[in-house]
């Protein structure tokens, strides 16, 4: 039964990000979903936000956990004796930027393996920062993420 760690910034969870938790929790026996800070984004949530929103969207899996954590991804993984990362892949761009971090947390941590799920193909064009656009401009993202997380964004959106 191996434990998992689906780590991202989750700035919110998309039906993208969903699929992949789905997926792992179908091939794994325990499924940590880690909201981190990507120092590169700037994010809407607050990281409790996007904690809250992910327990709601992952609510009926049982073999999926929420956690947040403020530091190095391999800090995290070496604290709680873990070992195997979950990662999405969407398009070739995703690749090389996933490639990277999967060679630099594998210098941190010397038996650290990345197992990537290619996204399927609905959701490919998919990115929280997409969604996040079609919003602000008033536009309808009821296909891309859950109904609580459309509320917490119109919330955002509106100034609420
Ligand atoms: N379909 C499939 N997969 C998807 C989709 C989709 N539609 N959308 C996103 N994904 C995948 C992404 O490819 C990624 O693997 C994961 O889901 C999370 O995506 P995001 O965008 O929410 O998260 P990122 O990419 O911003 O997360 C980056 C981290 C927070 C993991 C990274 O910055 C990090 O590890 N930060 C902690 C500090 C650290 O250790 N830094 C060194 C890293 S080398």
């Amino acid at each position: 039964m191996k434990t998992v760690v689906y780590p991202g910034s989750f700035d919110p969870v998309t039906l993208g990000h969903l699929d992949v938790i789905e997926r792992a929790s179908a091939v794994f026996g325990h499924v940590v979903v880690t909201v981190m800070i990507n120092s590169t984004k700037t994010p809407m949530f607050t990281p409790e936000e996007r904690v809250a929103l992910l327990k709601e969207a992952t609510g009926h899996l049982d073999n999926v956990t929420i956690d947040f954590h403020k530091g190095l991804l391999t800090d995290y993984l070496r604290e709680r004796n873990l070992n195997i990362l979950v990662k999405g892949l969407r398009v070739i761009s995703d690749f090389e930027a996933e490639f990277q971090m999967a060679s630099v947390n594998r210098k941190l941590l010397a038996n650290l393996e990345t197992v990537f799920i290619m996204t399927k193909t609905e959701y490919m064009y998919l990115s929280s920062s997409i969604v996040k656009e079609v919003a602000q401009y008033g536009g309808d993202i009821s296909n891309f993420v859950t109904q609580g997380v459309q509320k917490a964004i119109e919330r955002k959106v509106g100034g609420l």
